[in-house]
């Protein structure tokens, strides 16, 4: 007798649909309403009311992890007080509330990135799983003995090292896409590269370590002309620019939920049902199943296929708490905010500082990430004399060390941006630098 799994989320449709919240905006539909109010948003910010060192809280490493607004916050934790129960489970009312949060969710954030269905959005805990989650499935399935897969020398270890163990495991190759001394892919060699009829050609949208912003959509379409799937890291792009995952085109999208003011432990896969569809599940257990018998068992359908386990509900929901957060202030004033405030910071560091050694493309073509060396001081001390000024900012090979090594550099301090950030967090990124100066210079 077939043991069927209790309440299986099977007409997804119907689920995504229940407690949708209404008026679909499109993440560039918002572009002209005038510039985003950065000063009046930080009151959505507790944190940003705290101190550091007895000094007002500047925080400038937005790009390892964003600051949460209240309607996320709040978002959980009317989660956790008052429907707290499990998903596609319980019959009864706090149990649907939740399922129906759930899957509201996922709906908000396919509507973010404008996926054709929430069916296409696997929900993950971040951007790394989602990758792994493809190189196991779909890589398992479909790299053989001398395929090969092209990254680029920007990458983030996570869309790097899930593809050295499968081409490990599969006697593969890897081959990358260089960058020019400024952080510009060189599309030329791409284009000699894709002569080699690679299988997938996987690269970031937005490089975290440069802000190098990629012609994704471009780079697509030379991919697919040549035969190759594309998986776009999409982690800090997000939070920083509108993404349309139609108009790109590519056939996998992944990015986590907690550099674009979401709960950590969120994340999401975006890929093209018909893929999603194709591929085997990633991890094994409840929530995946239709049926379970004692010698084999049936799969659910997508995207809960790939969501095995109790997933992380209340993250899911400040997610998409999130996503409608960023899709009401509109992606195209976030980049406008960001990109002025990039090219204030630039402008102002390279006047106070002349030899500050200051990395990656010029202000047009980048994301709100600003990464430098004080000449002869190591990163680790910028970043201590900073905290002690209140300024947060992360220094170290930020994940990327195959990219440092190309620029020939041991480590970085990095300074970086988000929808709070204000032209007065970059004069106190001054005045701490200043201190830097005084101290070891
Ligand atoms: N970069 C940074 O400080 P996770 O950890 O899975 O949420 O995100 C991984 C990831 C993938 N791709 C890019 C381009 C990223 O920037 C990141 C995370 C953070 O730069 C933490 S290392």
């Amino acid at each position: 007798m077939a043991i069927a799994s209790d309440r299986p989320p099977t007409d997804g449709a119907a689920q995504a649909a229940a407690g949708t919240p209404a008026a679909p905006a499109s993440p560039s539909s918002t572009v002209d309403r005038g510039p985003l109010d950065a000063h009046a948003l930080r009151a959505e910010f507790p944190i940003l009311g705290t101190t550091a060192h007895g000094k007002p809280l500047v925080y400038l490493d937005s790009a390892a992890t964003s600051q949460k607004p209240l309607a996320v916050i709040e978002a959980m934790d009317t989660y956790y007080r008052e429907y707290n129960a499990n998903v596609h489970r319980g019959i009864y009312q706090i149990g649907e509330r939740a399922t129906a949060g759930y899957e509201a969710a996922r709906a908000s954030v396919a509507r973010f990135i404008n996926a054709p269905s929430p069916r296409e959005i696997v929900f993950t805990r971040n951007a790394t799983e989602a990758i792994n989650l493809v190189a196991a499935s779909w890589g398992r399935k479909n790299i053989g003995r001398g395929d090969a897969i092209i990254l680029t020398e920007m990458e983030h270890h996570a869309n790097l090292v899930p593809w050295q163990i499968l081409v490990q495991e599969r006697d593969a190759d890897l081959e990358f896409i260089p960058i020019t001394d400024d952080g510009i892919l060189r599309l030329d060699v791409f284009e000699v590269l894709l002569r080699l009829k690679p299988k997938l050609v996987a690269f970031t949208h937005v490089s975290n370590t440069l802000g190098t912003i990629n012609p994704v959509a471009e780079m697509t379409a030379l991919a697919h002309a040549a035969g190759a799937l594309v998986l776009v890291d999409g982690a800090q792009a997000v939070p920083h620019v509108p993404v349309d995952v139609a108009a790109i085109g590519a056939d996998f999208y992944v990015f986590s939920g907690h550099k674009m003011l979401g709960p950590t432990g969120s994340g999401a896969l975006w890929g093209r049902r018909e893929l999603l569809d194709a591929m085997p599940p990633y991890m094994a257990g409840g929530e995946m199943i239709r049926e379970v018998h004692l010698r084999r068992s049936e799969f659910n359908e997508v995207p809960w296929k790939f969501e095995a386990g109790t997933p992380d509900i209340a993250a899911a929901i400040g997610f998409g708490a999130a996503a409608e957060y960023l899709m009401a202030l509109g992606m195209g004033r976030v980049q406008a905010h960001e990109h002025e405030l990039i090219v204030y910071a630039m402008d102002a560091l390279r006047r106070e500082f002349p030899n500050l050694d200051l990395y990656g493309p010029p202000a047009d073509a980048r994301g709100g990430v600003i990464p430098f060396n004080v000449p002869g001081v190591h990163p680790h001390d910028v970043a201590q004399v900073l905290d002690r000024s209140g300024v947060a900012v992360r220094a170290g090979h930020h994940c990327t060390m195959p990219l440092h090594e190309r620029l020939d550099l041991v480590a970085t301090a990095r300074a970086s941006f988000n929808v709070y950030s204000t032209r007065e967090d970059v004069d106190q990124l001054i005045v701490g630098l200043r201190e830097v100066y005084r101290l070891f210079a």
